[in-house]
């Protein structure tokens, strides 16, 4: 099944959000099967946003990464990495779709909430990144039927 990763960053967790972007992930039909409230370390930021790190903005992203707890979370279900950057909405928050978290939830790019991984092979590279294979809890839901026929 397919995994992906998802981040309430700092802004998200200091303004309460953590509930209402569970509660979506939730109410679309896919599966929690990794959580953890957790400062993260210059270091993960770093390697977090490698593919960034030649940008201006680089700088200035690793310390808000870094000023405060982020909720690391891994999802679960049919198509969940292409789905949840739909749920999550475009990079920056103005012009992002209303419906989308960060086009009902911000309006800044530098304060836009949530992490999504873009892709298959990026959502495995970030779970390893953030998760021990230990901290990953595979089971079933038992609405499973009610959501897939
Ligand atoms: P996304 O988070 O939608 O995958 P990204 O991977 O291109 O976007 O960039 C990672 C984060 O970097 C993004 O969520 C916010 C920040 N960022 C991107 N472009 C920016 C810009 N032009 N100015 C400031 N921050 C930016
Ligand atoms: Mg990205």
């Amino acid at each position: 099944m397919e995994r992906t990763f998802v981040a309430i960053k700092p802004d998200g967790v200091q303004r309460k959000l953590v509930g209402e972007v569970i509660r979506r992930f939730e109410a679309k039909g896919f599966t929690l099967v990794g959580l953890k409230l957790i400062n993260v370390s210059k270091e993960l930021a770093e390697k977090h946003y490698e593919a960034l790190n030649d940008k201006p903005f680089f700088g200035g992203l690793i310390e808000f990464i870094t000023s405060g707890p982020v909720v690391a979370m891994v999802w679960e279900g049919d198509g969940v990495v292409a789905s949840a950057r739909k749920l999550i909405g475009a990079t920056n928050p103005l012009a992002s779709e209303p419906g989308t978290i960060r086009g009902d939830l911000a309006v800044n790019v530098g304060r836009n909430v949530i992490h999504g991984s873009d892709a298959v092979d990026t959502a495995n590279r970030e779970i390893g990144l953030w998760f021990a294979e230990s901290e990953l809890a595979a089971w079933t839901p038992t609405n499973m039927n009610w959501i897939h026929e």
